[in-house]
């Protein structure tokens, strides 16, 4: 399943999962199922390295194909009948290929898979979670005509009390000659059309911009959804279509508050990695339902894609759920020096024009996040903030941007983004009072550039073994990890001033042994997980669960 509704009902859509021929160096050759992580295969649990998948792939028509990659960690260079067609760098965003004028019949389809660590890869890196290799998420293969819907942007908008809305649908034409379409839509049973011409080897851009006195409102307790049809239309014989699934919503801040809709919103919820245990990052639709159910059987409404951009069907169930996202860039714990990475800067801005190009239309997402604990105490990381946060700015002005930051009473960036997020580990890693440390965090921020912004503790928690219990509260017990859990929220859930907790983190997750702090994390795994990595729950489950009931209702 590549999402949880049917994008198309008149272009053709096939998925290519199932087994491919994988050859991996001088290990061997296999046959692995698309999508998975190849440490899932007993020859290959810390294959560091690259790998070649190949598959046939049958047309039954002439014409132009378009292939979709969801996820490939980390780097692709993708052949069709031999021909290089794509690369892509990073596991965590989509990206395709078209070729035209294929005939039927026969073809082979091959991605060599990279995920090595060095300079050409500057966000995956050693760090507190796991790069896996493989096709890790779902591929597809689509027939497009010569006129084709490439995509559509949702912009939800009230106006005197009144849902409106801002169309964008981008149709393109790959034909040597100008071409005139007509481009339908249809959305809570009203419907509007254009005609358009779409000059040669080009795209054209039809703004709609309509009133839906109809559409309910999407929020965290009323997830109200709708399908949104647009339809291609040549000489009056429809050839191509695209469906997206929307919300109308609103999100923005005001002093210190975050508002939906309108409302003041808190959020409680979770850091959530894309790992389970045997799936790896290649998180099975199975893991990613009983993941969303965990949460909100503990009465969360939030969830932070920490720290990269997420499977869109994970998104979806955020949409349908109710589920307040906070997708962020990819990035975590990188240093100045890291930062000035040559590759760095590039591939930061890619992975934000990717997340933002085809994550738009999810309402669940309500923040964008960006570089986790990087170098925001730095002139020179500075500049690289303010250089995403304008990037993100530019894409999307309809969501407050934040990034999650570890820079305590240093940070010289607060005056940047729309909402002032910090990692808070008191208790674990500092041995502060609980409220007296926040309360001198939060003094600081207001006088470093966060004065009248929304405030959110993004990160909150403690490391435990699951299992190891021992009524002395010693560190890495369940006891001490459910109490301080338990004591935090009892302090930042009731302070005003303060919009949301993340608590790090949902599950525990796979670490990196190469090089780094990390690798001497026991089981190397960390283990701040609520469940662990088969999500068995630990004692902190009941204590969250009471808390997020208790608080923010
Ligand atoms: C940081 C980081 C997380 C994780 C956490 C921890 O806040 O953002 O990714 O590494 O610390 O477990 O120490």
């Amino acid at each position: 399943m590549i999402r949880l509704f049917d994008t198309h009902r008149i272009r053709p859509i096939r998925e290519l999962d199932g087994l491919w021929d994988v050859k991996i160096g001088n290990i061997g050759s296999f046959k692995l199922p698309v999508p998975s992580v190849w440490e899932q295969h007993p020859q290959l649990l810390s294959h560091r390295g690259k790998g070649t998948y190949i598959r046939k792939l049958y047309l039954k028509n002439d014409g132009n194909i378009r292939l979709e990659f969801k996820g490939v960690s980390h780097t692709a260079e993708v052949y069709f009948d031999g021909e290089r067609i794509a690369h892509h760098y990073n596991a965590f965003t989509p990206f395709s290929a078209i070729v035209k004028n294929v005939k039927a019949g026969e073809h082979e389809l091959m991605v060599e898979v990279d995920n090595t660590f060095g300079e050409h890869s500057a966000l995956h890196t050693p760090n507190d979670y796991y790069t896996y290799g493989g096709i890790t998420r779902p591929v597809s293969v689509e027939e497009i005509p010569d006129t084709w819907i490439k995509s559509i942007r949702f912009t939800p908008y009230l106006k005197d009390g009144v849902w409106c809305a801002g169309i964008k649908v981008c149709a393109g034409n790959l034909s040597d000659s100008a071409q005139t379409v007509t481009i339908k839509l249809g959305l809570t049973g009203k419907s509007f059309e254009r005609d358009v011409c779409i000059d040669a080897s080009s795209e054209a851009v039809i703004s709609f911009d309509e009133v839906f006195e109809d559409a309910l409102a999407w929020s965290d307790k009323a997830p109200n959804l709708y399908y949104l049809n647009a339809m291609l239309s040549v000489n009056g014989i429809e050839t191509d279509d695209l469906i997206e699934r929307v919300g109308f919503r609103t999100i923005g801040i005001r002093d210190t508050k975050i508002y939906l809709n309108g409302e003041p919103v808190r959020m409680k919820g979770f850091n959530r990695h894309e790992d389970y245990a045997t799936d790896g990052c290649a998180v099975t639709l199975q893991h990613m339902v009983q993941d969303m159910d965990l949460m909100q059987d503990m009465n969360a409404n939030a969830v932070r894609t920490c720290h990269y951009p997420n499977d869109e069907r994970f998104l979806d169930l955020c949409d349908e759920r109710g589920m307040l996202v906070w997708e962020e860039n990819h990035a975590r714990g990188f240093g100045l020096e890291q930062m000035q990475n040559p590759n760095f800067e590039r591939q930061c801005e890619d992975c934000i024009r990717e997340m933002i190009e085809n994550h738009y239309n999810h309402p669940s997402i309500v923040i964008w996040g960006i570089l986790n604990e990087c170098a925001s105490e730095t002139e020179d990381g500075r500049r690289m903030y303010k250089k995403q946060y304008d990037q993100i700015r530019s894409m999307d002005k309809t969501r407050p941007a934040t990034s999650a930051t570890c820079r305590h009473f240093t940070d010289i960036c607060l005056d940047l983004p729309d909402i002032v997020s910090f990692n808070m580990y008191t208790k674990w890693y500092e041995d502060d009072d609980i409220k007296e440390r926040s309360d001198r965090e939060i003094d600081w921020i207001r006088e470093s550039g966060g004065d009248n912004k929304p405030i959110i503790v993004s990160e909150l928690g403690a490391a435990a073994i699951y299992g190891f219990r021992d009524k002395s509260m010693c560190k890495w017990s369940e006891e001490y990890q459910a109490q301080l859990i338990s004591d935090s929220l009892d302090v930042y859930m009731t302070d005003e001033r303060i919009s949301g907790v993340f608590i790090w983190q949902l599950a525990d997750c796979r670490v990196t042994p190469e090089g780094g702090w990390f690798a001497s994390r026991a089981r190397c795994r960390n283990n701040k997980g609520i469940v662990d990595e088969y999500r068995r729950p630990k004692l902190a489950y009941d204590a969250i669960k009471e808390a997020f009931y208790k608080y923010y209702t």
